[in-house]
């Protein structure tokens, strides 16, 4: 479990108790951000142990290790601080961020296969989840708009007259790590975890495209799911999100029907679902029923303001913005990397002195070309082992050895570097509205002895 809180969020919930923990005593603002010998103290007293590289700490950070709040059954009284999810198929240790929608998420340390386990991965709704279709081969979906010829195929027929591939693909979800938005933002308050790397299969889209037939008026795709909207309103649709053409031609862009090598789960979009790897999940439509080409931007809902898109000029955090100028849509998520070998606030024996660390880091449309791991606040940074990617868009698992000096209290802070140079940030940067692309690095307490 791991939920940063910065500062200032402490402060707005408990401003004594966020200056007594920070720094051991109430402080005025001109001496808040600097670490005395007392308030040292009393944050080791706080997170379970002496900060071996306090000396490196900067001012007013606070400890991975007390922004953590355990999770708890869903059914206990427990009005603040994450539940876990309660759902048929799903392990325990999902972080259930909704009920209504479904919406629960994969804790980094649950990240921990090369393959995310359908009993792993994340989920995310927007509407009401459908009711199960019968039979699942009989389900049709359309491709309509601008195509020569609309057609209409069942999922046994896209199984049996197209040829299927399997890639194993990232889909995460736009608002992945919007909790670390200062100031917050509207939206599911997911850490991390809103990613999933499974080995899908299924038919490009662009070779149904292709049969269809497309008008060189074709310039955007709209997706429908079967989904009700949360309100029941018949008709009225809960989600539908379309992208450019060229990214709809890309051959890894598909028509899955095959989630680990087993049917798509109904929880996951099952019978069948797209999967357009490395953008916003958004655009991976569950429960497919339709495809509309367009010879304009999709309009559905989803599309326009400040829905997945994030300004082209920096904007001032907090600030209420209709995003109709200097936005742009997302497409390539950000590079993100995290540690899942080990959760937040794991206690490792007295005496540890060295240990075996393993994560795994992405970066949408990008490869990732390195990744660092610092175990004194970011003074010295260890670079880790890359294994080989399956394909475009898996992701780059790592690996590799951390060494710790005395027993005490550290954080493993986690920063990938993609394929372009850039690195994640202390921070997340480029604030907005509806919390997107917040790639700070992932940061993990351990406790020695
Ligand atoms: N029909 C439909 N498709 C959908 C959604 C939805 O609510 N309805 N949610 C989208 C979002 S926002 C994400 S992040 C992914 C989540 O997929 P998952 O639940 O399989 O993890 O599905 C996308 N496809
Ligand atoms: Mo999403």
């Amino acid at each position: 479990m791991n939920r940063e809180r910065s500062i200032e969020e402490l402060h707005r919930d408990d401003p004594e108790r966020a200056d007594a923990l920070a720094f051991g005593r109430k402080v005025d603002a001109t001496r808040r951000g600097f670490l005395g010998g007392a308030g040292l103290a009393a944050m080791g007293a706080a997170v379970g142990g002496p900060i071996v590289y306090s000396a490196a700490m900067p001012g007013g950070l606070v400890p991975a290790a007390m922004a953590q709040t355990p999770a708890v059954p869903a059914q206990a009284a427990a009005p603040r601080g994450p539940q876990v999810l309660q759902f048929p198929g799903k392990d325990n240790g999902l972080i259930l961020l909704q009920d209504r929608p479904l919406v629960a998420e994969t804790p980094e340390h649950m990240l921990d296969d090369a393959t995310t386990p359908i009993s792993k991965f994340f989920v995310r709704n927007n509407g009401q989840i459908p009711d199960e279709v019968a039979n699942p081969d009989a389900h049709a979906f359309t491709i309509e708009g601008e195509v020569n010829q609309a057609l209409r195929l069942t999922v046994g027929e896209l199984k049996s007259r197209y040829r299927a591939v399997t890639y194993r693909m990232q889909m995460e979800c736009g608002g992945n790590g919007r909790s670390f938005f200062q100031p917050p933002t509207r939206g599911n308050q997911w850490g991390n975890g809103a990613i999933g790397v499974a080995e899908w299969t299924g038919v490009p889209l662009r070779d149904v495209l292709r049969a269809a037939g497309l008008k060189s008026s074709a310039l955007f795709t709209g997706h429908f799911g079967f989904d009700p909207h949360l309100s029941g309103t018949p008709g009225q649709v809960a989600i539908s999100r379309g992208m450019p053409i060229a990214k709809a031609m890309e051959r890894h862009t598909i028509v899955a029907f095959a989630m680990n090598g087993q049917p798509i789960p109904h929880i996951h979009g099952g019978p069948v679902r797209l999967i357009v790897p490395g953008w916003p999940g958004s655009l991976s439509a569950k429960w497919l029923n339709r495809v509309l080409v367009r010879a304009t931007p999709h309009d559905g809902p989803g599309m326009g303001g400040t829905s997945y898109r994030v300004p082209t000029i920096p904007i001032v955090p907090g600030t209420n913005v209709d995003g109709r100028t200097n936005f742009r849509d997302m497409d390539s998520m950000p590079v993100r990397g995290v540690l899942t070998s080990h959760a937040n606030g794991a206690r490792l024996p007295a005496g540890t002195r060295s240990l075996d660390i393993r994560g795994a880091a992405w970066a949408g449309e990008l490869d990732v070309q390195r990744v660092h791991v610092s175990t004194n606040f970011g003074q010295t940074w260890r670079t880790m082992r890359l294994a080989e990617l399956k394909n475009k868009y898996d992701w780059r698992r790592w690996s590799g050895r951390i060494a710790f000096p005395t027993d005490g209290y550290y954080e493993i802070w986690v920063r990938a570097q993609s394929a372009n140079g850039v690195y994640q940030p202390h921070a997340p940067a480029n604030w907005n509205p509806q919390g997107y692309e917040a790639n700070s690095f992932h940061r993990v307490a351990v406790l020695i002895g």
